[in-house]
């Protein structure tokens, strides 16, 4: 199963970047599935790290973020950069990998009817077929937005295991969430479903924080008004906003973010890997690790 690295070069802080991405990697090879951090590496597209490429992205500071527009200029110049969630897929639909796990994806930014700050991950999830393990949109982003232009696109928004829409460091964003699914083995049945019916675009799966480590809502909307507010009172534009929301939310809470954020990442790794898992037993001559 596929990973990105975007959360590795512009979303933790070193040196938490390189051991999230050493933990997360461990999550996937303990719940029985093979990782693949997805990366580009002096121009190579790279499907899977060693432990020395793994550790010199996360060292490297300005490497570039990769989105669908940027991937083949990156490769074409043989230069270095990280996957977010829409390169990722890109890169794991050519390597026949069909889960993917990260943090949480790009949607519609706060503000988005002036500023028209919508990821492209949004664009990809409607294109292309790679089920994608989340803990939902982030925070720090117009929410009910998001969701509509999810369903304008086509995309399955499905909560894990919980009625309501989880929002990233929250286990809940006070939102239903369209759809639900209960287990491993039914997101798999769901995956297939849609390449049966020639659907081209992907899933969204989103898992909700693990309790212990989630940060409320009502704790973060302050702390996001004051890091939105320090954002647009520095001009701070196009791929720089999530990067230094991020960073903003992290110092402003203590820590409390980044210890949700990593939390999550591991726990999406563990559902992913199981549903890679699922999806290799529906296919009996699909060799997986630990497999007869
Ligand atoms: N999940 C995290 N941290 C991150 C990201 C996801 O826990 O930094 C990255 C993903 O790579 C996602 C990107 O594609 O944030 C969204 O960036 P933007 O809003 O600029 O599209
Ligand atoms: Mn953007």
């Amino acid at each position: 199963m596929a990973l990105e690295s975007t959360v590795i070069t512009h979303g933790l802080p070193w040196p938490d970047n390189l051991e999230t991405a050493r933990r997360v990697e461990a999550e996937v090879r303990d719940a029985g599935a093979t990782p693949a951090t997805i990366a580009v590496l002096d121009g190579a597209l790279s499907i899977g790290l060693s432990e020395a490429q793994l550790e010199r992205l996360a060292r490297t500071p300005d490497v570039a973020k990769l989105s669908r527009a940027d991937l083949a200029i990156c490769m074409s110049q043989r230069r270095t950069g990280g996957t977010t969630v829409a390169a990722t897929m890109i890169a794991a639909r050519l390597a026949g990998i069909e889960v993917f796990a990260t943090g949480g994806i790009g949607g519609v930014h706060r503000g988005a009817g002036k500023s028209f700050d919508i990821s492209a991950d949004l664009q990809e999830l409607a294109q292309t077929r790679v089920t994608v393990i989340c803990a939902g949109a982030k925070a720090i982003l117009d929410l009910p937005a998001t969701l509509e232009v999810l369903e304008t696109l086509g995309v399955p928004v499905i909560a894990y295991g919980q009625d309501s829409l989880p929002a990233f460091w929250s286990a809940t964003s006070g939102l239903a969430a369209p759809l639900r699914l209960d287990s491993p083995a039914e997101i798999a049945a769901a995956h297939l479903m849609r390449a049966r019916l020639g659907l081209p675009g992907g899933q969204i799966i989103a898992n909700p924080v693990p309790a212990a480590d989630e940060v409320p809502l009502s704790v973060l909307t302050p702390l996001i008004e004051v890091a939105q507010a320090e954002a647009e009172a520095q001009n701070i534009s196009a791929k720089a906003v999530t990067p230094f929301l991020l960073s903003r939310l992290a110092q402003l809470s203590e820590g409390r973010t980044l210890t949700a954020n990593i939390s999550l990442l591991r726990n999406n790794a563990r559902l992913a890997a199981s549903v890679a898992c699922a999806l290799a037993d529906a296919f009996p001559g699909c060799k997986r690790p630990g497999r007869e």
